[in-house]
């Protein structure tokens, strides 16, 4: 564990895909950001009986301004007084169909934080065009290199609405948050790098 500080959680995807709404959505700011610029956001979220998590909000991968390479090395130097991550999000949008971009992207998290998977909780939003859908159904139905992917991550899997007519998203929520104190009661703790050490890796010294 680490010494000190608040439990971290690292909101991560591709561009466009629900993660600054999902950050709405748990930090209970009910109004969705339109804005689709390249920064890292940290929010303070404080769920029932579980003291102060930071969550940070991240660059999408996969953005036509921004390379890959570039949101990598934001995602893993220490901003905003967080020097470390206790576990993911991966969030994508389940009314779009699963691509081998969503492979390529996990491949390159998984190479950048040892045992990603193993941290991650998978979020799905959108979930409001499948209306009383089955997490079991749901996973039974991804290519199967995707689901090897979630195998991985112990079938962490949640289905979300960002915009619910009604404010029902409380169960989804509670299930977000009991997936990462599961996490956390694991020993992982991604430590972020100094600006100093990302600009080195940025020029491949
Ligand atoms: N209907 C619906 N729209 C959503 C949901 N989540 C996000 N959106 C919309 O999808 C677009 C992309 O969301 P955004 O959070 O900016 O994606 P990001 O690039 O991953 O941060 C925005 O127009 C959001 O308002 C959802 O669960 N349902
Ligand atoms: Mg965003």
């Amino acid at each position: 564990m680490t010494a000190k500080g608040p439990t971290v959680v690292m909101v991560v995807g591709r561009v466009n895909q629900g993660k600054t709404a999902l950050v709405s959505t748990l930090t209970r700011n009910n109004h969705l950001s339109e804005k689709k610029d390249c920064c890292q956001k940290t929010y303070r979220w404080y769920p029932e009986n579980e003291g102060e998590w930071w969550i940070v909000d991240t660059p999408g991968f996969g953005s036509l301004s921004y390379s890959d390479e570039k949101v990598m090395t934001t995602i893993k130097r220490k901003a905003n007084g967080i020097d470390h991550v206790n576990a993911f999000i991966y969030v994508m949008n389940c009314s779009k169909r699963i691509t081998d971009y969503e492979i390529v992207t996990l491949n390159l998290l998984e190479s950048q934080f040892e045992d990603f998977l193993k941290s991650t909780v998978f979020v799905f939003t959108h979930g409001d065009i499948y209306p009383g859908l089955l997490t079991q159904d749901f996973i039974e139905r991804f290519p199967e290199t995707f689901r090897d992917k979630v195998k991985e991550a112990d079938n962490r899997v949640v289905v979300i609405d960002n915009k619910p007519k009604n404010d029902d998203n409380n169960t989804k929520i509670k299930l977000i948050q009991d997936f990462i104190k599961n996490i956390v009661e694991g020993t992982k703790v991604y430590q972020l790098e100094s600006r100093w050490s990302s600009l080195l890796r940025f020029f491949k010294f």
